[in-house]
């Protein structure tokens, strides 16, 4: 496997960052999680675009242009012979001392990660996922944005290592308001009389399958609301489902211990898992 490593393409062996990189020291960078199918990368340029958003929230300037960090990655692609892939680009503060300040970071490290890997839920997708609702309060955005993607993810692997104590697949957080934010790694949707509800993004990550789920959603005829829930809608709920780049989209079968709607995978899930696939095997940046 290669990796690209500031400017150079290495063996995985040989792609390692110094003890003293922000990004170890601190989480301190952003990243991305991105898929490609069939030598097209999907919807790069709003991964990219969400990247360096989320770099110029935390004052990251990427020393590249977005052009070419997406020639790195469809290049990462190429000299792994990639055409189906998981693709993890990071950009951290780079090298400094052991103080927090960023100003003595003098470069940020620019990484690129491409792995071939298939559905994340395995046969969940058929038999639906067992959810739990965590104590642990998603990020609030005064605090870290949860629209940051960046490397400290404690606050998600917190709710992951909950949903592992708890037997479930997957954890859904609360934000410190009592309303219902996202999964550990994923956003979330009840479906109700036919309707699409999903929070809004202020308590949650600004899902790019989120957007792609929610355009297709509508051209099918679909409703789609988005506002605030709580955890009574969760449970009363025809269908709830999570969608992400890694988990693409998944239906979720039980939570807390109460079955949603029939307790199998739903309509609405099936329509738009049919749906999502089709434009993953169409679309997207070729390499
Ligand atoms: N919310 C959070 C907190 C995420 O990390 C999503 C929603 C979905 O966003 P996209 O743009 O991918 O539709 C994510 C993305 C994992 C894993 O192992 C998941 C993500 C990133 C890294 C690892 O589940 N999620």
């Amino acid at each position: 496997m290669l990796i690209y490593l500031n400017g150079e393409f290495v063996p995985e062996s040989e792609a390692k960052v110094s003890v003293f990189d922000h990004g170890l020291l601190y989480g301190d960078g952003v990243f991305e999680g991105i898929r490609a199918y069939n030598g097209r990368v999907f919807r790069l340029e709003e991964h990219i675009d969400r990247m360096y958003d989320s770099a110029k929230t935390i004052d990251l300037k990427i020393p590249i242009s977005k052009e070419e960090f997406a020639e790195i990655i469809c290049e990462t692609l190429r000299r792994n012979d990639l055409k189906d892939a998981y693709i993890r680009p990071l950009v951290t503060r780079g090298v400094g001392d052991l103080g927090l300040d960023p100003n003595k970071c003098a470069k940020p490290t620019i990484i690129v990660i491409a792995t071939g890997w298939g559905a994340m839920y395995g046969d969940l997708y058929e038999k639906g996922l067992r959810a739990i609702t965590c104590s642990v309060r998603r990020n609030p955005a005064e605090a870290l944005p949860p629209n940051v993607k960046s490397l400290n993810y404690l606050n998600n692997i917190m709710a992951k290592i909950e949903a592992n104590y708890k037997g479930g697949d997957e954890a859904i957080f609360f934000d410190t308001n009592g309303y219902i934010a996202e999964g550990s790694g994923d956003n979330i949707y009840i479906v109700k009389n036919g309707t699409i509800i999903t929070p809004p993004t202020l308590n949650n990550l600004r899902g790019i399958t989120r957007m792609v789920l929610l355009e297709i959603a509508e051209e099918m005829g679909i409703t789609t609301v988005e506002h605030n829930i709580g955890y009574y809608d969760l449970y009363t709920a025809d269908e709830v489902l999570v969608s992400g780049s890694a988990a693409e989209v998944a239906p979720v079968v039980l939570i807390d211990g109460r079955s949603i709607g029939t307790g199998k995978p739903g309509p609405i899930f099936k329509q738009l898992s049919v749906a999502f696939k089709r434009r993953t095997e169409t679309e997207g940046t070729p390499l």
